[in-house]
């Protein structure tokens, strides 16, 4: 079956701030209290789809669900109208109150985990909504991400939309960020691997769990011979490797992962080698784990270019790090599948602990799955040029640390998120 595989990035919110809301995300933790430039993180993730597109990809978006999250603080307790939600939450319970001011959803590999078609029981994509539990400010996504994936996949004959697994730590479920998928092509069955952590009690949390990837394989319906699990090496996770994509890419039989990224390598190469026989592991040396964390080398997109070969897109940091960009030549002059290097900006988002990869969300889709998209959420020429318009005409241009607590902000953020939900519908 002839299938592609369509990126549906982000679009960063007009609240993107530095609140250093991530314990485990280093990036995420040392830019606390910085000045962020949300118009610049959107322009940039803009860039980023664009990018794709020039290189023949179909591109694809999700839209920030509305912040600060006046509704979801209701539910702990806060009465009135929205900005009398937001002064009293940021009076009482200031954590909590920039819980709801987090632009985090643009990061969508932590949207759902979704598996392809040739891989499923029923022959649908199953995208099954990720809880986001490690961390309070992801978890007030997951409910929104879900109804929005319902939007964008209304087709039930092609698409199964599951809800969020019940939030908790014994289901924590961060979504495609811990699953990769290895296949000959995007439309032949496939080999789903699962990276989890466990509770090894160090300083930085493990936020995917073991029972929870289970359960996601088990909606889907995954055989056995399809699904592995994969222990994540409690040191890449301790020097900042907080999901799996921070240290590993796969695409078609390719993976490219830090040596130090699984628990047993080995172990998983070997079974992967043994299911499917054109594995290419492409190795790199040289690269410590806090290069791999700095520079953000393994959290690029890989992609399948139309005319063949596959490209690497990175981050600018990854051209910054001697030791990063070293295996990027390497990578390139060595005998594999990746045949380009497509550097991007999107140091907005890195500041955050997000890179290219943590960006997007990759749907593998035929022709009459694609078909059954919502087209408001595909892009073409004239889609881009409309989301760059209203991010130029309303996002705020900087946030620092007090202005989070300003009803302007409120407002101006109402305003920008009410002029994208106009130009989309
Ligand atoms: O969950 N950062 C995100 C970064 C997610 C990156 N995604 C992948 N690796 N796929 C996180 O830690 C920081 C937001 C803040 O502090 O407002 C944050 O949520």
């Amino acid at each position: 079956m002839s299938a592609v595989e369509i990126n549906f990035d982000g679009l960063p919110g007009p609240t993107h701030n530095y609140a250093g809301l991530s314990v485990g995300n280093v990036a995420s933790q040392s830019n606390f209290g910085e000045v962020s430039y949300p118009r610049a993180a959107a322009l940039q993730g803009l860039e980023k789809m664009r990018r794709l597109m020039e290189l023949g990809l179909p591109q694809g978006f999700l839209p920030p669900p509305r912040r600060p999250a006046a509704q979801a603080l209701r539910a702990f307790g806060f009465r009135g109208g929205e900005d009398e939600v937001l002064a009293a939450a940021a009076e009482s319970d200031l954590a909590l109150f920039r819980a709801a001011c987090s632009a985090s959803s643009m990061w969508r590999a932590n949207a759902a985990t979704v598996l392809a078609a040739p891989d499923t029981a029923d022959g649908r994509v199953h995208l099954v909504t990720a809880n986001l539990s490690g961390m309070l400010h992801r978890s007030l996504e997951a409910d929104e991400t879900w109804a929005l994936l319902k939007r964008v996949f209304p087709n039930e004959d092609r698409f199964a939309v599951h809800g969020p697994l019940p939030h908790g730590r014994h289901f924590g479920d961060e979504g495609a960020a811990n699953h990769m998928r290895l296949a000959a092509s995007h439309g032949a069955p496939g080999i789903n691997v699962f990276a989890h952590g466990e509770s090894r009690g160090g300083a930085y949390p493990e936020r995917q769990s073991r029972r929870a990837s289970e359960v996601v394989a088990r909606l889907a319906g995954l055989a056995p011979e399809r699904t592995l699990f994969a222990l994540q090496n409690a040191g890449a996770v301790q020097a900042g490797a907080f999901h799996n994509d921070v240290v590993a890419v796969a695409n078609g039989p390719v993976i490219f992962a830090h040596p130090e990224a699984f628990a047993d390598p080995a172990r998983l190469y070997g079974e992967l080698h043994a299911r499917l026989p054109n594995l290419q592991v492409v190795e790199t040396f040289g690269v410590s784990l806090e290069d791999a964390v700095t520079s953000y080398l393994f959290n690029s997109q890989l992609v399948s270019l139309p005319d063949g070969g596959m490209a690497l897109i990175l981050p600018s940091d990854a051209r910054e790090n001697a030791a990063a960009w070293k295996a990027v030549e390497a990578v390139l002059a060595a005998d594999n599948a990746i045949t380009q290097a497509v550097v991007v900006d999107v140091r907005e988002s890195m500041r955050n602990g997000g890179g290219p990869a943590c960006l997007r969300l990759r749907v593998p889709v035929d022709g009459p799955a694609r078909a059954a998209i919502d087209p408001r959420f595909l892009l073409d020429a004239a889609r881009w040029e409309t989301l760059a318009r209203v991010v130029e005409a309303h996002w705020p241009e900087k946030i620092a640390a007090v202005d989070l607590v300003k009803p302007e902000l409120w407002t101006a953020a109402r305003e920008a998120h009410a002029a994208l939900e106009a130009a989309i519908a």
